[in-house]
């Protein structure tokens, strides 16, 4: 049985690899931030699954910025694979939150990479690194070899994390991967985020409790997949022969505006009547152009997105309304 140690297992992909590596029969441990409920939402469901939890499922509260509550439960585990997906994730937030981004998401990654290597059998890492890292490239769609010039706290603090996995990866020898993840979704993305504050609006617009949506640029374009599709290639890089960063992406754009669209019409409801824009929610840098090239992924690891981006959006919308 391999085993697996997961940083934000909590998150929308933490939770999502977790009932991967279960259905693949591995021995999984993660570490959570504790939160003031004690509520692991993400994971209710397998932590109150007696055959599971506590028998090939194992929750620690740990923090990023503190490597010794992370040591403990890694050596516990003894892990043959690390998934490092632990992040302040929100890049609006990492404007107004400068430094703690910085800290958690950039030298977050640098202590657990130090920690991996010390570890007494070397285990395989991922990072989950982001196409925030190009910020607004001049050539499209961008790939492994696309230059990092990150225009945002948040692509900073990534580029940070990437580019000391691949230092790790060359002179300490460690099995370190980038995943190079474009925006990916589903029921289980954080509410601030654009593709569930549109969907959980819709629903909470139908049923009468909100009466409007306030939204930033509209316009803004990304390359949106679903999360599901993205932890499959995590775990597929993880088993390649070689260590190699790959870019996981669907090659597509949106807009936020088909999101609206789509959103609305799936509930019935006319968009116009409900959506306004505000300068309170455009960001001082947005990245332009960044849709992906996943083209390695698909040769070399046999990878490629199954569910589309309607999809996405119809199953989002979904598991806000009402059953
Ligand atoms: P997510 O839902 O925000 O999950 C991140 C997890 O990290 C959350 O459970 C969060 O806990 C935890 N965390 C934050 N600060 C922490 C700290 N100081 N110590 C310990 N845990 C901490 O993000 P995701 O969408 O699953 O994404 C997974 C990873 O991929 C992240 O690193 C993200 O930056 C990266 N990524 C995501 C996308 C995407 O489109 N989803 C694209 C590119 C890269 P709290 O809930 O307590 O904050
Ligand atoms: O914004 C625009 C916003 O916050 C998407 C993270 O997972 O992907 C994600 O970052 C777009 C941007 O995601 C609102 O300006 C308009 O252009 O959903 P988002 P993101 O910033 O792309 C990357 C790859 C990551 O690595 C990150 O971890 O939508 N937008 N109006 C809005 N965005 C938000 N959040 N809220 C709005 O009202």
């Amino acid at each position: 049985m391999k085993r697996a140690f997961i940083t934000g297992i909590e998150g929308q992909d933490g939770s999502y690899l977790t009932e991967l590596l279960l259905a693949k029969n591995y021995e999984v441990h993660g570490i959570y931030r504790r939160a003031s409920n004690g509520s692991l939402t993400n994971l209710r469901q397998l932590q109150s699954d007696p055959l599971v939890f506590q028998k090939t499922l194992f929750l620690s509260p740990a923090d990023l910025d503190d490597a010794e509550s992370i040591r403990i439960p890694l050596e516990q585990a003894a892990p043959d694979e690390i998934y490092h997906l632990a992040s302040q994730s929100h890049v609006g937030a990492s404007f107004e939150q400068v430094e703690e981004t910085c800290r958690v998401t950039g030298l977050g990654a640098l202590r657990l990479l130090e920690l991996a290597r010390k570890l007494p059998k070397s285990p395989r890492f991922f990072h989950a690194s982001s196409s925030e890292i190009f910020g607004s490239p001049e050539s499209s769609p961008q790939d492994e070899t696309t230059p990092v010039a990150p225009v945002t706290p948040y692509g900073c603090a990534k580029a940070f994390g990437t580019q000391m996995t691949r230092i790790y990866r060359k002179n300490f020898g460690l099995f370190a991967i980038n995943g190079i993840l474009f925006n990916h979704e589903s029921p289980r993305r954080g509410e601030n985020f654009v593709t569930r504050k549109i969907c959980r609006a819709v629903a909470a617009i139908k049923a009468g409790r909100q009466t409007e949506l306030v939204l930033g640029d509209t316009s803004a374009q990304r390359d949106w997949g679903h999360a599901r599709d993205y932890v499959r290639g995590m775990w597929l890089a993880l088993q390649h022969t070689a260590p190699e960063d790959f870019v996981f992406a669907t090659g597509k754009l949106h807009r936020v505006q088909d999101i609206v669209e789509l959103a609305f019409q799936a509930a019935g409801l006319d968009w116009q009547k409900y959506v306004r824009q505000e300068k309170q929610f455009f960001r001082p840098a947005d990245p332009r152009q960044v849709v992906g090239n996943p083209a390695k992924a698909k040769r070399v690891l046999g990878w490629q997105p199954e569910i589309t981006f309607e999809q996405t959006i119809a199953e989002m919308v979904q598991a806000e309304l009402p059953a």
